[in-house]
This record gives C-alpha cells, sequence and structure tokens, in this order.
C-alpha cells in the first residue's frame, strides 16, 4: 500500500445551498439557487423568476446544517476530519450582492462554524462561490456577463478574508469554474437567466449566447485572480486554490480521429480554466476556439496583466467518472452520458449513468500535475446512490465503501507515482441535495439524513457502515482501507 504523506488533508466536503437551508433566514438575500426546483433523472430543474408558492426548492430547507451545524461538525470531528470543505453563502454575507454593508448576522454565522471546526481541529476549506450568486445581480446586472460583478464579488472576497483572517487559511474561489464552457453552465456558473425555464442541457446556442458564457467566465477569470492578489495582501498565509470540474476524457479507439476529438475535451473541458488560473494565461487553443464558434469576448487593457499576477497556489478539482468521446456520429447518438459523451465497454455506471473509473483518477492526477506541478487536491469524490435504512435502523453502503476504496487507492499509487496531493474531501460528506438533479435521494454521504425527495422527513441523522470504515481510513492515514 501507497503512503500518504503525514499531514495528509482528509476530509469531507458540502456546499451552502445544498446543505444550509434557512434561504431566508436572518436577513440573508435570494440567491440563485433558491430559484431552482427539485427535478430528477428524467426531468430537468426549473429556474423560476419567481418564488412560486407551492413548488418544491430544495434549498430552503434543504438539510438545515443551518440549524444542525454544531452536531454535524461533531460527527465530522468523530470521523477525524482534518479538514472540512463547505462555501459561504454569498446571499448571507451581501443580501443583494451590490449592498454597501454586509450582513452582520451572516458574519456571525459562519464565525460560529469555523469556530466549531477548529474545536475539532478541524481546517475549513473555504468555497467562495459555490454554484450560486444573489439572484439580484442576474436580474438587475445580468450576472457575470456584467464586468460590474468582478467589484462587487471582490467586496465579499475583502470581508471573507478580513473577518476570517484567523480562521480560515484555505480558499477556493469559484466551483467548477469550468462548467462556464458548457452550454448548460449559464445559470448556475454564471448567474445568466435562461430564455426558458429549463436547464439548458445540450440546447443549441447562438454565437451571441456563447460569447456571453464566454465572456462571464473571463469575468470570473479576472475577479478570481484578484481574489488571490487580495487574499494574499490581507493574509500572508493564505492559500487560495481554483476548482474545476474533473473532465477525464478517453478516446474510444486508437482512430487518430477519436484521439484528437479527445484531447480537443481534454484542453476545451479541463486545460482552458487550468491554464489561466495556473499559468496565468489563456491557453494557444483558445483563439481557434473562439473563432470556430464565433465567440467574442472583450478584454480590458490591464486584464492579462492581472491573469498574471494571479495565479492560484494550488489546483483543486471534483472527479467522480470519465468520459469517452468518438468521432463516430453513430456511436456518438448512442450515447448515455450527457456531459462526455460514449459508453465505456470497460466501465459499470452508477444509477445516474456516471462512469465509474477509479484507475481514471491515477490517469488524470497525473495528467495534471505533469502539465501544471502545483500541489493537487481531490476536493470532490464520491458516488451517488439510493440508501435503504434497514429495521434496526442502519445503512449497509458497501457499495460506497468499495467506490471510495478504489479511489483512494488510485490516489495513493499516483502519489507513489511522485503526484503532490494535498488532501482529499469526499462529496457531501453528510447527504445533501443533489446539484444536477435536486434530489435528496442521490445519497454520498458517510451521514444519512432521514429527508425524501419530496421534501419530508425528520432530518435525524444516522451514521452509515461507511461512517465507521472513514473513520478508520482516517486514523491510519491510508493504510487501512
Ligand atoms: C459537482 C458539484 C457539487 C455536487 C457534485 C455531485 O459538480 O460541485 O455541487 O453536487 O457535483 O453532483 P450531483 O449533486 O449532481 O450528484
Amino acid at each position: 500500500m501507497q503512503k500518504f504523506p503525514e499531514n495528509f488533508l482528509w476530509g469531507g466536503a458540502t456546499a451552502a445551498n445544498q446543505c444550509e437551508g434557512g434561504w431566508n433566514a436572518d436577513g440573508k438575500g435570494e440567491s440563485t439557487a433558491d430559484h431552482m426546483t427539485a427535478g430528477d433523472l428524467h426531468t430537468p430543474r426549473r429556474i423560476t423568476r419567481t418564488i412560486e408558492e407551492g413548488a418544491n426548492y430544495p434549498s430552503h430547507e434543504a438539510i438545515d446544517f443551518y440549524h444542525h451545524y454544531k452536531e454535524d461538525i461533531a460527527l465530522f470531528g468523530k470521523m477525524g476530519f482534518k479538514v472540512y470543505r463547505l462555501s459561504v453563502n454569498w446571499t448571507r454575507i451581501y443580501p443583494n450582492g451590490d449592498d454597501k454593508e454586509p450582513n452582520q448576522k451572516g458574519i456571525d454565522f459562519y464565525r460560529s462554524v469555523f469556530e466549531e471546526c477548529h474545536k475539532y481541529g478541524i481546517e475549513p476549506l473555504v468555497t467562495i462561490s459555490h454554484y450560486e450568486m444573489p439572484y439580484h445581480l442576474c436580474e438587475a446586472y445580468g450576472g457575470w456577463t456584467n464586468r460590474r460583478c468582478i467589484e462587487f464579488f471582490l467586496n465579499y472576497c475583502r470581508t471573507l478574508f478580513t473577518e476570517y483572517k484567523d480562521l480560515v487559511k484555505y480558499w477556493l474561489t469559484f466551483n467548477e469554474i469550468n462548467i462556464l464552457t458548457n452550454s448548460f453552465g449559464g445559470f448556475m456558473g454564471g448567474g445568466i437567466l435562461p430564455e426558458t425555464d429549463r436547464m439548458a442541457f445540450g440546447q443549441a446556442e447562438s454565437s451571441e449566447q456563447k460569447s456571453a458564457r464566454f465572456q462571464a467566465l473571463h469575468h470570473q477569470f479576472v475577479a478570481s485572480a484578484l481574489a488571490v492578489k487580495l487574499g494574499h495582501e490581507i493574509g500572508s498565509e493564505n492559500k487560495i486554490g481554483c476548482m474545476i470540474a474533473g473532465m477525464a476524457s478517453y478516446p474510444y479507439t486508437c482512430n487518430p480521429d477519436d484521439v484528437l476529438l479527445a484531447q480537443n475535451r481534454m484542453q476545451m473541458g479541463n486545460y482552458f480554466c487550468g491554464d489561466v488560473m495556473v499559468r496565468g494565461a489563456y491557453p494557444h487553443f483558445a483563439k481557434r476556439y473562439f473563432q470556430e464558434n464565433g465567440i467574442e469576448i472583450k478584454m480590458e487593457p490591464g486584464d492579462e496583466e492581472t491573469l498574471l499576477a494571479g495565479k492560484v497556489d494550488f489546483y483543486s478539482f471534483s472527479y467522480y467518472m470519465s468520459g469517452c468521446v468518438s468521432a463516430d456520429p453513430e456511436k456518438t447518438k448512442a450515447a448515455g452520458n450527457m456531459m462526455v459523451g460514449v459508453k465505456n465497454p470497460y466501465l459499470e455506471a452508477s444509477e445516474w449513468g456516471w462512469q465509474i473509473d477509479a484507475k481514471g483518477l491515477r490517469w488524470y492526477l497525473n495528467e495534471l500535475y505533469g502539465r501544471y506541478q502545483v500541489p493537487l487536491m481531490v476536493v470532490e469524490n464520491g458516488l451517488g446512490a439510493r440508501d435503504t435504512v434497514t429495521e434496526d435502523g442502519k445503512i449497509h453502503d458497501s457499495y460506497r465503501i468499495d467506490y471510495l476504496r478504489q479511489h483512494i487507492e488510485a490516489m495513493g499509487e499516483a502519489i507513489a507515482d511522485g503526484v503532490e496531493v494535498m488532501g482529499y474531501t469526499p462529496w457531501g460528506c453528510i447527504d445533501l441535495v443533489s446539484a444536477s438533479t435536486g434530489e435528496m435521494e442521490k445519497r454520498y454521504g458517510f451521514i444519512y439524513v432521514d429527508k425524501g425527495n419530496e421534501g419530508k422527513g425528520t432530518l435525524k441523522r444516522i451514521e452509515k457502515d461507511s461512517f465507521a470504515w472513514y473513520q478508520r481510513v482516517i486514523a491510519t492515514n491510508g493504510e487501512e482501507l
């Protein structure tokens, strides 16, 4: 078995809108996530302009971490977490985004959460923007397509870096920032209101719409670079990373057409954002991609220097699956997996069609490290699955343990290959709302939460079998899997 470094950061990850609830408590404003109804595997979530009476908005209560955080963090402490990745909800701090003064109650809430973490020796890792922004900024400014969002975001960052200077030193700017390279990412990633109320999976886009997405992304790049600089100025100990959705892509065959297509997916899916954030400049392939897609973005003088001056300290990413692409249109038509292409005959998929590929994590870590040579962190990984509570109140989730064991083994192999990995925070360490479908029953947790898709349940927390297993993994620093 491979040795994990001594200070390896074992932990777990959540996001505010998927677990907190308390959506309008103590002065909090409405966020983009608060306008998204629940869907399921076959029904996309709806984005509503007003909050509709009687509709099911999963973020409104979620698992009510807002009122259960002490109990939940105590359970993380019991598992032995060294780090807890969570996000701050921008609308608790600045309810509308463009407010002059922050909301003190929101500031107090997160202070209390971070203090609670430190009681158990848990270091918070804070995502500043995880798939939400003040809804007001979408309606009044057009979301991130508007350059003014940079100033609002920085204002918010300044408050966080200053208020939590002694409590937080690990930060991520934007969750899965590369979602904006994809047609369905406009609203969740950039606060761009769609023309219909459905999340736009795989819909055709005009070149204006594509340009808007990439303009929003450019603004986020600049905002992130400025935040990195600001964070370093305010706290010299601050370590600030990027967060990119892992889109590991394989060619379906050794046909050079497939290989080129897979390379293109790796470039646009992963390296486009990674290069800007780690190397501080747009990559060589951006120009041609923009030309061929009719994308025009506006950069201001000084933006290039800003990107170069705001390179991240480390690279973090989510990894759930790998994808496989084929240049053969017949194969592509048969694809089951909307995000990444065709079915890989060597892999099994989760109930939601995500192709499970532990070995791919070793490959992907090596690819990233070879390109960037900065510390890496796996800040999301896990199996979304339905769990059954047995009559005696237990959850025997051996399938989840198998998934995590294989991925931890693969990560160990990558470390043995020489890759520098800082830590591992499996996703949804406590059951929470699914981002893509809004369901509760797509569960990832070591801790079960009694709540169903319809929003009913006691919210009782129960340790699953994987809880004790992960506790042992941490206690032995990954020796016993
Ligand atoms: C990532 C997001 C998370 C999370 C996870 C699992 O893309 O950063 O917010 O939810 O994926 O996805 P899902 O919840 O759709 O199963």
